[in-house]
């Protein structure tokens, strides 16, 4: 055995010998058209991705939070100014690429002479080219300056045409939910405040002037416009518009802290009427459910909420690509009460909101409750979401915020408390109890009085 396999090597050996140089030519060759292969698929696929204007999915360039494709002149103009330096920078790579190409194979060495032979005379610069190279890359840089400077002027602030129209709006970032207030005026009340979900009326410029309370934010809506901070102590804005009805994702887009990845938002944007008629319903006080209508309380829907996994997700099919119904209808359904309410729980939700201390931080215009260190509840029930853009609001993910806020949101300030103070949590013995705690009960009837906040 031992001797066969020897007298196998060597044989091996010889044949590795007499053919060492071919194989090594032969590699060579495999090897370079092997590269020129995947060079021109991936010339060929990069290609498709262009002239198909990136409507493949591969990247899913059509998901919520895209900005390849866009909803209005601002995210527009940012989009156009990356095609252009996308494309000048792609002449660039193709030309350099070119000559890089022609010169590694008209000058390689193909046999033994000429990897011995002598280099060239060497020569250093060359006027005529090093001046066209100058030329070519002011050129470069003009053709890309050119739109960038405009974009910026234009991006900046509602062209001048437009602003007798303009729409205004104050956002205001909090660790890790935006507020939004309104130029309406309520009586009594001030400004109409809502939060997490931004309604604007389409077709129309709207200046959105950015505010913070605590750390810097950045305001970003994808496919309208962003992103810019939010920055302490300083007034920053920016403007949009939304060139039809639709129903937007935002996002915060400048680390704020725990919860900066679920600090989200929405743009709702509205045709006129829908728009005015919006306002007019929450500039009103929150719905009261009539006492006469307290049934008997035996109705109560069941609640599941003890199943949650941390970190499960937060919205049902309706959210995605299978929707059977659009975004936007569902946040219209959303304005309606629900027809299966239950006025008992309902009357329930709101003793135990006062009695579990929720007001100290919610408002509930038309309630109990002034607070202002968390989201206006005033028409919670309207929202399509909640907890800042993370969760579908719905029983089950509303039942879930409120009994493990702290497994939803990592640090968020309503089971923590907002620097300090008592909130949902207290410190004790150096340990941290929750301040309020919700049976399953409460919880059940605390979601339907939510839910009945239309
Ligand atoms: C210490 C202040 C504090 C207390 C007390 C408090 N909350 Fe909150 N709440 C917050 C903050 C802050 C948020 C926003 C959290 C986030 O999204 O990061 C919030 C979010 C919410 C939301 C989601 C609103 C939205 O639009 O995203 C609901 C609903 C809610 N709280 C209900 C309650 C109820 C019911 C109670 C009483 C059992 C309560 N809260 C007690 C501070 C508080
Ligand atoms: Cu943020």
């Amino acid at each position: 055995m031992v001797l066969r396999s020897r007298t196998l090597l060597r044989v091996g050996d010889q044949i590795v010998a007499t053919t060492n140089t071919k194989l090594a030519t032969m590699r060579l060759s495999l090897i370079s058209s092997k590269l020129a292969h995947w060079g021109v698929t991936a010339l060929g696929l990069g290609g498709m991705l262009l002239m198909t204007g990136c409507k493949l999915n591969f990247w899913q360039m059509d998901g919520h939070q895209t900005t390849m494709v866009t909803a209005g002149p601002v995210a527009k103009t940012q989009l156009d100014v990356f095609y252009v330096t996308c494309w000048v920078t792609l002449v660039i790579f193709l030309l350099v690429g070119a000559v890089l190409a022609y010169a590694t194979i008209k000058f390689k060495a193909r046999n033994e002479a000429d990897a011995n032979a002598e280099p060239p005379a060497q020569s250093h610069g060359n006027p005529l080219i090093e001046i066209s190279l100058i030329g070519a890359s002011i050129l470069a840089l003009v053709i890309i300056s050119v739109p960038t400077l405009k974009a910026i002027w234009f991006t900046y602030d509602v062209p001048e045409a437009e602003k007798e129209n303009v729409y205004e709006i104050t956002a205001t970032g909090y660790q890790w939910w935006f507020k939004f207030s309104y130029p309406e005026q309520i009586d009594g009340v001030g400004s109409l405040t809502t939060a997490n979900e931004l309604v604007i009326p389409a077709g129309r410029p709207v200046r959105v002037q950015l505010r913070t309370t605590d750390v810097i934010h950045s305001f970003w809506v994808p496919k309208l416009a962003g992103k810019v901070d939010m920055i302490p102590n300083r007034g920053n804005h920016l403007w949009m518009q939304a060139d039809e009805p639709g129903y937007f994702w935002g996002q915060c887009a400048e680390f704020c802290g725990e919860s900066h990845a679920v600090m989200r938002f929405r743009v709702i944007a509205l045709n006129e009427q829908d728009f005015a008629d919006w306002v007019t319903n929450q500039k009103l006080p929150a719905r009261t459910v009539e006492a006469a209508q307290i049934a008997s309380s035996s109705d109560a829907p069941v609640v599941e909420f003890a199943s949650y996994k941390r970190n499960a997700y937060g919205f049902t099919d309706k959210w995605d690509a299978k929707a059977d119904i659009s975004p936007i209808d569902n946040w219209k359904q959303m304005q309606f009460p629900e027809k299966d309410e239950s006025t008992a729980l309902i009357a329930e939700g709101r003793k135990i909101f006062q009695a579990k201390t929720c007001v100290i931080c919610h408002t509930v215009s038309g309630h109990e409750g002034v607070g202002t260190n968390g989201p206006t509840l005033t028409h919670v029930g309207s929202r399509t979401t909640i907890a800042g853009g993370l969760l579908e609001n719905n029983s089950e993910q509303l039942a879930r915020w409120l009994k493990h806020p702290d497994q939803v949101k990592p640090g968020n300030k309503m089971y923590f408390g907002i620097n300090g103070m008592a909130g949902y949590m207290k410190p004790e013995d150096g340990q941290w109890v929750p301040n309020i705690e919700l049976s399953h009960d409460d919880v059940t009837a605390l979601v339907s009085y939510l839910q009945s906040l239309k």
